[in-house]
């Protein structure tokens, strides 16, 4: 571990070395969350992945456990790539994209009771090729289910010339699966691939689930992530109506404003029945740079998804995650002025702000900001009515040429009163901000040791709220990955 690299995380999830990027297998079993995730523990570059491991009883402090799944001889030769885990009756099951050249297909393996050790399927890939007749632009990950005594699986494809897709399968034993049919089909030649909606001509990492099962109308949520040739794009979901062998669409949003900043997401139900997600926050530095700090890869805080009045989804993260914070740094009630005025400094800090706004006003809130200013990384809500524009602006974040400093923006929802609350964790490079339950992730990676200082303004914007500074999570001693 590269103990001097200021962009490392104090408090997000990373691998112990090398490369982490998607969770995968998200599961709680009496009380204990296991977080699986894509690694290649020998360097941080995507490389002949394997499943990393950890538990952890409250979702912030992990403990590392041997790495699950190895690639080896056989149909995942080239790398164990994404999936989930299932219990066929008590038998830990996890379905996963075996990958063998340029291919990716399902493989099977059983795991012991705690979830350590892992069995491939001697059989090999359960399902041998794509259906037959269509033109795939891929076929990888993995979302399974039980409907009664049926197993079903979506895998994430694309159909070429058309768009993106998820196959649908059945099967009596997670064993013997039989084609149904796409899902839902995108159409990728709806707007244009720079789009921040653009559905691509891939589905990464499909996700089924419904959410809002109290409510009088829960909704159907298919979440993937927009690949096309090679370029992760972003998460998007579609809510909707998933009934037969059919996903009726209602709407399509972006999952996180930050778009690939939160690549690859998977969610599970846990035992209070919350709805948690997970994404991976990539990289905004060249693989140089990760190489030579011999680490790549954030795991997001837990999230907690809930359904708003409009079919789509709110997100705010996992009360656990605020006990982690240490020392309240500023207790807020003021009323914000054009002058920046400085409210903290820190670069592992947790904000949660109440910002009343003016109609057609607006709030700037800088962060990791030296004193003059050279490198400042820039988030601002522009209130129209009941809704802003969430904008975030690094042109300045770093003094490095070399890390992208490319505009993130969209809207979120304001209150009756104009109010929105705010939640901004900064984690070093890692950053997730939160705005009227409208996530926006990114990396930044300011070069001064300075860059630390928190500045409000914003004529008559009144801001209520704390800061606190977080506590360094310790990696809980445990069994080496590599
Ligand atoms: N990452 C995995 C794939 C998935 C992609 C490979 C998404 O299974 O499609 O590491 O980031």
């Amino acid at each position: 571990r590269a103990a001097v690299d200021p962009h490392r995380p104090a408090y997000h999830f990373t691998a112990p070395a090398g490369w982490l990027n998607d969770p995968n297998g998200l599961t709680q079993r009496d009380g204990v969350y296991h977080l699986f995730y894509q690694l290649n523990p020998y360097a941080p570059v995507h490389h002949r992945i394997h499943w990393g491991h950890a538990v952890s009883t409250d979702l912030v402090h992990w403990r590392d456990l041997p790495i699950a799944l190895t690639p080896s001889d056989g149909p995942d030769v080239d790398g164990c790539w994404s999936g989930v885990l299932v219990y066929d009756g008590d038998t830990p099951t996890i379905v996963y994209s075996g990958r063998h050249g340029d291919r990716e297909l399902p493989c099977v393996a059983t795991g012991t009771p705690d979830l350590v050790e892992w069995t491939k399927a001697a059989e090999g890939p359960v399902i041998a090729a794509p259906p037959t007749g269509i033109d795939v632009t891929a076929f990888r990950d993995h979302c399974v289910w039980r409907e009664g005594e049926t197993w079903r699986q979506l895998i994430g494809s694309g159909i070429r010339g058309q768009g993106g897709t998820a196959f649908l399968y059945e099967s009596p034993d997670l064993r013997e699966w039989t084609y149904v049919g796409p899902l839902l089909v995108g159409d990728s030649t709806l707007g244009d691939a720079s789009a921040p909606d653009w559905t691509g001509t891939m589905w990464e990492c499909v996700d089924l689930f419904r959410i809002g099962e109290e409510d009088a109308e829960p909704r159907d949520i298919l979440v993937f992530s927009a690949w096309d040739e090679g370029v992760t794009h972003h998460s998007l979901y579609w809510s909707g109506h998933y009934e037969g062998d059919r996903f009726t669409p209602a709407a399509l949003h972006r999952l996180d404003l930050g778009g690939r900043y939160f690549y690859a997401p998977q969610s599970m139900r846990d035992e209070s029945g919350r709805r948690l997600m997970f994404g991976w926050l990539q990289e905004g530095r060249p693989d140089s740079a990760a190489v030579a700090a011999g680490w790549s890869g954030v795991m997001s805080l837990p999230r907690v998804l809930t359904l708003a009045a409009d079919g789509s989804i709110r997100q705010a993260p996992a009360p656990e995650v605020d006990e982690l914070r240490d020392e309240q740094l500023a207790s807020l009630s003021t009323v914000l002025s054009a002058e920046p005025a400085e409210v903290a400094r820190g670069d592992e800090l947790d904000l949660e702000l109440r910002l009343t706004i003016p109609d057609e006003g607006a709030v700037t809130i800088a962060l990791r900001a030296t004193g003059d200013d050279t490198e400042r990384t820039i988030l601002r809500l522009q209130r129209h009515g009941d809704r802003a524009e969430l904008s975030l602006d690094r042109t300045r974040s770093s003094l490095n040429p070399e890390v992208d400093a490319s505009p993130r923006s969209g809207a979120v929802p304001v209150d009756a009163d104009g109010g929105v609350d705010v939640r901004i964790l900064v984690d070093h490079s890692a950053l997730e901000v939160f705005a009227g339950g409208i996530p926006l992730t990114a990396r930044v990676y300011p070069t001064r040791a300075d860059a630390l200082g928190i500045r409000l303004s914003g004529d008559d914007v009144v801001v209520q709220g704390h800061v606190w500074s977080m506590r360094t999570v310790a990696r809980e001693a445990g069994v080496p990955t590599a």
